[in-house]
C-alpha cells in the first residue's frame, strides 16, 4: 500500500510506523494482559492526530488521501488491532455525519474529535447484530426535541467516546425504513454506558452497552432524514469495512514479520526453519493474503475517489481480509510451535486480535451474502 500514497505522506508514514513500533507495539502488549485503557499511547496518537485522518480540512482535519490513511490504518494494526480498531470505530461515527448529516452536524462531530475524543457508532442491540434493522431502540419526537429510548451493546468506544451516533426506529410497521440515526453528545442527561466488556482480544479497545433512557437531544440532531438511519448506516458500514480490510491486513503482515524473524533463527535438524519449504510456502501464502487484501482495499478506496458504487467491493475486501488474518495468525502460531502457544510469544495475542474481524462491521457471513446479492440479483 505505502507505494501507492502520494510522495508529500512520506514523512508522515515513516513517523507514524516509527510511533507504532516504538510507542504502541511495545506497551499494548502490556494493556492486552490488564485490558487497562492506555490513555498515554492514546493521547499520543491524537497528539499525531490520527484520529484527524479522514476529517475534512474545511473542519479542521487532515483530510488525508485515502490510500494513505488506508496505510497508517494497517501498520496501526500491525502494532496492536485494538488500537486500530478505536480509531476506525471512530471512523464511523464520523462518516455517518459526513455522508448525510448537516453541515451544523458535520462541524459539530469534528469539533469533538479535535478536543481529541473519540466518536462510537451505536447501531447493535442484543437482539439486532447481523438484522441491524431489528433495532428496538425508539426515538419520539416531542416539539423540538427526540427522545430515545433503548439499549445498544458491544459498541466500540462506547465508554470513551465524546459523540454517539445512535440509530433508532421513529416508525414502527414499515421495517427498516422506519429506522433514523442521531448524534448524541457524551453527557447529555439519559445517555449512560454500561461495564467494560473483558473480550478475547482487541483489549486495548473499549467496548460496553450505550443506555438510551428518556435522552433528549434536540431534533436538529436527527443526521439526514427521518426513515435514513438504515441506508446511512449501511453506507457507514460500507466505509468501515474497507479500513477493517487494511486493519486486517496489518495482522497479516505482522504474522509474516514475527515468523520469517523467529524461523530464520530456531535451528531444527541442523538448519534454519526458514530453509523448510513447506514452511517457506506457509509464509508465501500469508503474503499473497496480506498483498491481495490491500489491492482490494486500494481498489475500494479508487471507487470511493470516483464517487462509484462499493459495497460489494468493500464487502469483498472485508470477508477475504479477515479470514486471510485468521488464517496467518494461526499458522504464525504453527511456525512457533509450542512457543507459539504461550503469552510470552507474540502471536497467540494476533490470533485473538484477529478473531473479531470475522465478526464486528459485518460477519464474513453477512459480508458473503452482501456479495452474493450484488452477483446474483436479490
Ligand atoms: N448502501 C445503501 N443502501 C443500502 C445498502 C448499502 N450498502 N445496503 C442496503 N441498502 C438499502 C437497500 O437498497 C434497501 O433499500 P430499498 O428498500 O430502498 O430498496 C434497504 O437498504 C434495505 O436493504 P435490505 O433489504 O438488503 O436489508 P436487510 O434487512 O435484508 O439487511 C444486510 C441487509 C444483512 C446486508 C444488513 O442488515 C447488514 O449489513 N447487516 C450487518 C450489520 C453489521 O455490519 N453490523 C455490525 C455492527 S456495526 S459495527
Amino acid at each position: 500500500m505505502a507505494y501507492l500514497f502520494p510522495e508529500e505522506d512520506r514523512d508522515l508514514y515513516e513517523s507514524v510506523k516509527e510511533f507504532c513500533e516504538k510507542e504502541v507495539k511495545e506497551q499494548c502488549k502490556e494493556f492486552d494482559k490488564t485490558g487497562e485503557w492506555p490513555s498515554k499511547i492514546y493521547d499520543m496518537a491524537m497528539d499525531m492526530g490520527l484520529h484527524m485522518m479522514e476529517v475534512p480540512e474545511a473542519y479542521g482535519g487532515l483530510e488525508l488521501n485515502r490510500t494513505t490513511n488506508l496505510a497508517l490504518v494497517e501498520l496501526m494494526a500491525a502494532a496492536d488491532a485494538g488500537f486500530a480498531t478505536s480509531f476506525n470505530a471512530s471512523s464511523l461515527a464520523l462518516n455517518a455525519i459526513l455522508i448525510s448529516g448537516s453541515e451544523e452536524l458535520k462541524h459539530r462531530a469534528c469539533k469533538i474529535l479535535e478536543e481529541k475524543k473519540f466518536g462510537a457508532f451505536a447501531l447493535t442491540e442484543s437482539d439486532a447484530g447481523s438484522d441491524a434493522g431489528a433495532g428496538k431502540t425508539v426515538a419520539v419526537r416531542d416539539g423540538d426535541s427526540y427522545v430515545l429510548n433503548g439499549r445498544k451493546c458491544f459498541i466500540t468506544n462506547g465508554g470513551v467516546a465524546g459523540f454517539y451516533v445512535v440509530t433508532a426506529m421513529t416508525k414502527k410497521g414499515v421495517g427498516v425504513s422506519g429506522m433514523s440515526a442521531f448524534f448524541v453528545e457524551a453527557g447529555t442527561p439519559g445517555l449512560s454506558t454500561g461495564a467494560e466488556e473483558n473480550k478475547l482480544g482487541i483489549r486495548t479497545s473499549n467496548t460496553c452497552d450505550v443506555v438510551l433512557d428518556n435522552c433528549r437531544i434536540p431534533a436538529e440532531n436527527l443526521i439526514g432524514k427521518e426513515g435514513e438511519g438504515f441506508k446511512i448506516a449501511m453506507k457507514t458500514l460500507d466505509h468501515g469495512r474497507v479500513l477493517c480490510a487494511c486493519a486486517a491486513a496489518g495482522i497479516i503482515q505482522r504474522s509474516i514479520d514475527e515468523s520469517v524473524a523467529y524461523a530464520k533463527e530456531r535451528i531444527a535438524f541442523g538448519k534454519p526453519l526458514i530453509k523448510n519449504q513447506a514452511l517457506s510456502f506457509k509464509i508465501a501464502d500469508m503474503a499473497i493474503k496480506a498483498e491481495t487484501s490491500r489491492q482490494m482495499a486500494a481498489h475500494c478506496a479508487a471507487l470511493m475517489d470516483r464517487g462509484m458504487p462499493y459495497s460489494k467491493e468493500a464487502a469483498m475486501a472485508k470477508a477475504f481480509a479477515a479470514d486471510g488474518a485468521m488464517f496467518a495468525a494461526s499458522e504464525a502460531i504453527q511456525i512457533f510451535g509450542g512457543y507459539g502457544y504461550i503469552h510470552e510469544y507474540p502471536v497467540e495475542k494476533l490470533l485473538r486480535d484477529a478473531k473479531i474481524f470475522q465478526i464486528y462491521e459485518g460477519t464474513c457471513e453477512i459480508c458473503r451474502m452482501v456479495v452474493a446479492g450484488a452477483v446474483i440479483g436479490r
